[in-house]
């Protein structure tokens, strides 16, 4: 299974569930081409139109190559180069004086740049915990459908991957995933191709459900209510494994009667749809074993995301389709791999831990939290801020609350990147950080179960540093001496999951290293005879944790925080529904400055329904303007139905300075947060939109 030797082996570092295998040629110490590597299975050879550019981008002529320091206006952009010895002795001198009167006021930002499990949160952690830092809750993504998951199976468990392909009918939820989730497409069409039928539950005709054999558009935001619907018909139909059910759940009387009041009529109305149509999803769903549900992280970006995916993933126990290898739900497989946190993170150097707990601050509301004045029940000021592996003045809600936090003159900010994004232009400092080809790392993946080593394929381009060199040099010039801050990524690595865990069949660090992946020993039905990680060990369909929490403990609907039935005074003033999915050539924010993948997407558009349109004297091709209270962006008007009458869609997520009115869609966004998770919702969010 190993690469010839003429190969370096990597492994995608993208927030991707398909955490492919790459292999680098290098030439005269440049890598000049990524491709898939056809030895490993979740991959097989292919790669993604984005990442086969990944050389581009490596060696782009914008890489951030030297230290610099700002000599313009915060967010201006302009800076003069300086020697890594200066600028970590700036660094290490402000963030010292913070450290020794208010730790709190240093707070860390970061996300999935890389989902390495080293650069990602290890080295850097374990700085921020010595210092005893405001800790960042990191739930711009998945929260909801982590604790959706967590509340109903345990962790984030699901189906695996592979075995879609076998299916017979697969619920694509949520998900787009010819531009997001590419591996699994072709899973779905090999099932397709044997028969099955292959459905898409979302508000807007994605790449992926104009391929699908039906596409339901319900309203954004409504999936718990439909889900809820289809229960009803399983049980008034009598379509349940009452077998599976009395073994391996818990509380299906008190969902029974929760389901019993969500009749097809009611549901019907909620999301926008025919009854008909849930009554057809129902059965079609009831009507093999082999059914399979690809959920995924787009339903969940609403006020009740995390009960909609809890409500999705009651289903399979329901009818026992669990019972099948090609059957059951998945939205997140990281649950399988047994990473070791404390030992890569290490909250035990917080000092005095555990009694002290440093505040969370909820990465969402970061534009809230630079913005605070002096607030008893916030505490202290943020003074400090470092970012790595992220991009908020373009990714986060509410960028204009966001962007007037970091132009904040007392604020010492500290960006880690690879490029000068819209976040590093706000930067005192801007320090230049390897990217995958250049560094060590180790990955678990969400959407497969494998583990997989990264390797350094080529020496570091100019004088970027791994972001753990750069915290490892932070803390030395800082004089800490805990011996943590200071091991190697090849040691961090050997750290990153328990071994002895059954699932890595007695592999080690080194024999993972060796063979570049290692499959994770997980049954193929991993459901059939229970086995959920909750308290109760059961499907829990009923929580008591949720109960406890002073939660609802059975799945509901809650409709949207912006919608007619959740603010109908707001609704009045500002009726459409906007989302803002993944465009398909960029990734999140990353890529938008390789300049072949922007010209793919042209420019910022939103899509509108031809009625939206017509009500607004908006053509095909206009240059319009949407808003709210929160902001505004603009875009080039594309009337189709792709988008159901009352949504507006605009692919994302566009470097602000690179779009023409140098905004993106976040302007419109807010950080209000979901029921459970506290994550974003950013599909959650009214607009208006007028001709320019
Ligand atoms: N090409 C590409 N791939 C990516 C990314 C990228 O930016 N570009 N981002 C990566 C990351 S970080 C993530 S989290 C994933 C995201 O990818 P997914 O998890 O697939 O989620 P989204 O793309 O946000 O949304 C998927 C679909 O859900 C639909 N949707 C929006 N609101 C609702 C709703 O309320 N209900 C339902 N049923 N559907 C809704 C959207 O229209 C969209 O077509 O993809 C990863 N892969
Ligand atoms: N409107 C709207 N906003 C969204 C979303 C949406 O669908 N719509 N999606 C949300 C979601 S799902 C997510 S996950 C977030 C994503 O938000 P982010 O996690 O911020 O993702 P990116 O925008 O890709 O920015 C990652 C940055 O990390 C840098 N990077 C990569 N590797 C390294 C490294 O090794 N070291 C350092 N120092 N830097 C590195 C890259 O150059 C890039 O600029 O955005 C969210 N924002
Ligand atoms: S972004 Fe996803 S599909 Fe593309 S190469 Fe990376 S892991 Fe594979
Ligand atoms: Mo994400």
């Amino acid at each position: 299974m190993n690469a010839p030797a003429e190969f370096a082996r990597a492994v995608c570092p993208h927030d991707c569930p398909d955490t492919c295998a790459m292999r680098v040629t290098v030439e005269n110490g440049r890598a000049i081409k990524v491709s898939g590597d056809p030895d490993h299975p979740p991959t097989q050879g292919v790669l993604c139109t984005k990442v086969t550019r990944y050389a581009e981008r490596v060696h782009h002529p914008k890489r951030l190559t030297q230290p610099m320091k700002r000599v313009g206006r915060k967010g201006e952009g302009r800076f003069e180069p300086i020697s890594w010895d200066a600028a970590t002795r700036i660094a290490a001198e402000r963030l010292g004086e913070i450290a020794q009167r208010a730790p709190e006021a240093i707070l860390p930002y970061s996300y999935a740049g890389t989902m390495g499990l080293v650069q990602g949160d290890s080295i850097a952690q374990r700085f921020f915990h010595t210092l005893g830092a405001s800790r960042l809750d990191r739930t711009i993504c998945a929260a909801a459908g982590a604790a959706g998951l967590r509340y109903t199976f345990g962790s984030s468990l699901g189906m695996l991957a592979e075995y879609f392909a076998e299916s017979e009918v697969i619920l694509i939820w949520g998900a787009n995933p010819i531009a997001s989730n590419l591996h699994f497409w072709t899973r779905a069409q090999e099932a397709k191709r044997n028969g099955a039928k292959l459905i898409a539950i979302d508000p807007y005709r994605s790449l992926t459900a104009e391929k699908c054999h039906q596409h339901i558009a319900l309203k954004p935001g409504t999936d718990g209510a439909l889900a809820l619907g289809m229960m009803h018909l399983l049980i008034t139909e009598e379509r349940l494994d009452h077998d599976y059910i009395a073994a391996h759940t818990h509380g299906f009387e008190a969902l029974k009667a929760r389901a019993l009041t969500y009749t097809p009529a009611r549901v019907a109305a909620i999301c926008g749809i025919e009854e008909q149509v849930v009554v057809d999803l129902a059965r079609l769903y009831a009507s093999t074993r082999k059914a399979a549900i690809r959920m995924n992280y787009g339903l969940q970006r609403v006020r009740g995301g995390g009960n909609a995916v809890r409500a999705i993933a009651c289903l399979p126990a329901l009818t026992g389709a669990w019972r099948e290898r090609a059957g059951g739900v998945l939205l997140s497989s990281s649950g399988w791999a047994p990473v070791d946190a404390n030992a890569l993170q290490r909250p035990d150097l917080i000092p005095g831990w555990p009694q002290h707990q440093p505040r969370i601050v909820n990465m969402n509301q970061i534009g809230d939290a630079l913005t605070h004045t002096d607030d008893a029940a916030f505490g202290p000021k943020i003074e400090a801020i470092v970012v790595y592996n992220s991009n908020p003045v373009a990714v986060a809600p509410e960028s204009a609350k966001v962007a007037a936090g970091f132009a904040r003159e007392d604020l010492f900010t500290i960006v880690l990147e690879q490029f000068q994004t819209d976040t590093a232009d706000y930067a005192d400092l801007l320090l230049p950080a390897t990217t995958q080809l250049e560094h060590l790392d180790v990955h678990k993946s969400y959407g497969h179960t494998h583990v997989m080593a990264n390797l350094p394929a080529i020496a570091p381009v100019g004088e970027a540093r791994p972001n753990t060199e750069i915290f490892r040099c932070i803390a030395r010039a800082m004089g800490l001496i805990e011996p943590a801050l200071f091991e190697s990524d090849e040691d961090v690595a050997a750290q990153a999951f328990d071994w002895s865990d059954p699932a890595l069949g007695g592999a080690d660090w080194a024999a993972l290293k060796r063979e570049g992946w290692l499959k994770l020993d997980i049954p193929d039905a991993p459901f059939a005879n229970g086995g959920f990680r909750t308290p109760t060990g059961k499907c829990e369909f009923h929580s008591e944790a949720l109960a406890q929490a002073g939660l609802d403990p059975l799945p509901d609907y809650l409709p949207p925080h912006e919608s007619a039935d959740g603010s109908p005074e707001l609704a009045a003033r500002y009726p459409l529904a906007m989302i803002s999915p993944p465009a398909r050539n960029f990734l999140n924010s990353t890529f938008v400055n390789v300049e072949s993948l922007r010209a793919t997407e042209g420019e910022p558009h939103v899509d509108l329904h031809p009625a939206d349109a017509a009500r607004r004297e908006i053509a095909d091709g206009d240059e319009v303007r949407v808003f709210n209270d929160r902001g505004s962006m603009r875009a080039r008007a594309r009337v189709t139905d792709r988008a159901r009458s009352g949504l507006v869609v605009g692919l994302s997520i566009w470097w602000k300075k690179l779009a023409p009115d140098g905004r993106n869609a976040n302007e419109v966004t807010s950080q209000a947060l979901t029921d459970l998770g506290g994550s974003a919702t950013f599909y959650d969010c009214l607009v208006e939109v007028e001709r320019a």
